[in-house]
């Protein structure tokens, strides 16, 4: 078996359903401050693994958007973002590390994952592109064909050189002219409309991908559940759009819960994951009743 054979089987072991090789050719266009090499000197592959998120976990999430069951959210926090995946996947790329070093003589680092496992080294939605594990949704994080939005990644820097996968070039799994659910489901308009605001495009290799111009504070204010509006006991942000000043203070201020080891009371929104189309959403949500469709959703504005 090749090493990059061992790897996937190492990964599959380790629970991940995805898992993709980018070589670091693929990472011409990448800032300075995120490029691979910099996190590890003479990188030259950048291994991603993914899991998929559980259906009957973002099924919880349309019973708290549809239903008002705002209890259930903890499930989303838990097994969805913030807890289970980041550490499963955590635990993956150490085996992958661990393999590689134990059995090949290169070197390999993991990197973190997200909330809780310390930092961001590199772009996760980025490299997940780049070893041909799917494709920007216009959302700006990756669809796979498999699941849609609804994975997250974990990546590991390698210096052992490993045939790198092809880009992705299935069925085009977004089209945000005719869909635009995402920016509709948004409660605060995080994500700029197809053919408004202007948009960002990536190239690799021959391709180019493109996605909205994302406004990370306004995901912020509504993911940590900083006003009213989105259920927190009172306004710890003054609007949408706070200052720097405003969010740091917004974040002191906001309460704390000892019902989860996060530390705050779960919300993370999830909105436009929850919803985007892609990866078989009307056959695994909708046709077994487990949504009433994105215009049922109590944010939802045309
Ligand atoms: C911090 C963070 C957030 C913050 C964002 C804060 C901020 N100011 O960026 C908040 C809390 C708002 C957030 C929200 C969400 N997040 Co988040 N987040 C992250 C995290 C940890 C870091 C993102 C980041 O700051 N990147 C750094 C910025 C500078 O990089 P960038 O925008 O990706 O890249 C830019 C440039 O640097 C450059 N670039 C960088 N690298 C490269 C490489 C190449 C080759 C090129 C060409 C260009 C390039 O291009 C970009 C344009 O300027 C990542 C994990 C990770 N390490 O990437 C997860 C991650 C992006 N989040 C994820 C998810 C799922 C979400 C949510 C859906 C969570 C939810 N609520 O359910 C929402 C989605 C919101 C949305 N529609 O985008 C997943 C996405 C999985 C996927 N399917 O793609 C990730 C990858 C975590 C994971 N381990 O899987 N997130
Ligand atoms: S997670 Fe919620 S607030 Fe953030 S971009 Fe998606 S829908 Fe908007
Ligand atoms: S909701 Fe629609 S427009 Fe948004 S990323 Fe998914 S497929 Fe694309």
């Amino acid at each position: 078996m090749s090493l990059k054979d061992e790897i996937k089987e190492v990964a599959r072991n380790s629970g991940m359903q995805l898992c993709g090789f980018a070589n670091i050719e693929r990472f011409a266009e990448s800032p300075p401050e995120l490029h691979p090499t910099r996190v590890l000197p003479g990188c030259k592959t950048v291994i991603v693994i993914g899991v998929r998120l559980l259906d009957g976990v973002i099924q919880a999430n349309f019973r708290d958007f549809e239903d008002g069951r705002t209890d259930l959210k903890g499930l989303y926090g838990t097994y969805a973002y913030t807890m289970l995946p980041n550490f499963q996947l955590t635990k993956a790329c150490y085996d992958i590390a661990q393999y590689i070093e134990v059995h090949a003589e290169e070197v390999a680092t993991p990197c973190s994952t997200g909330p809780m496992t310390n930092g961001r080294q590199v772009s996760m939605r980025h490299c997940a592109v780049a070893a041909g594990l799917g494709e920007f949704g216009w959302m700006s994080i990756v669809l796979t064909p498999e699941y849609g939005p609804r994975n997250r990644f974990g990546a590991i820097l390698t210096t052992a050189e490993i045939e790198p996968d092809p880009l992705y070039s299935g069925e085009k799994l977004c089209h945000p002219e005719k869909c635009g659910i995402c920016t509709k489901v948004c409660p605060s308009g995080a994500l700029s409309a197809y053919g408004e605001k202007g948009k960002r495009a990536v190239h690799m290799e021959d391709r180019t991908f493109e996605y909205c111009t994302v406004d990370m504070v306004k995901c912020f204010v509504v993911e940590e559940r900083l006003r009213k509006q989105y259920g927190a006991p009172e306004d710890y942000a003054p609007s949408d759009t706070p200052t720097r000043e405003e969010l740091e203070e917004a974040k002191r201020r906001a309460s704390v819960s000892d019902l989860g080891l996060q530390h705050t009371p779960s919300w993370y929104c999830g909105r436009c994951l929850s919803y985007c189309p892609a990866g078989n959403w009307g056959k695994k949500f909708k046709s077994r009743g487990l949504s009433q469709g994105y215009r049922n959703d109590r944010f939802f504005k045309e």
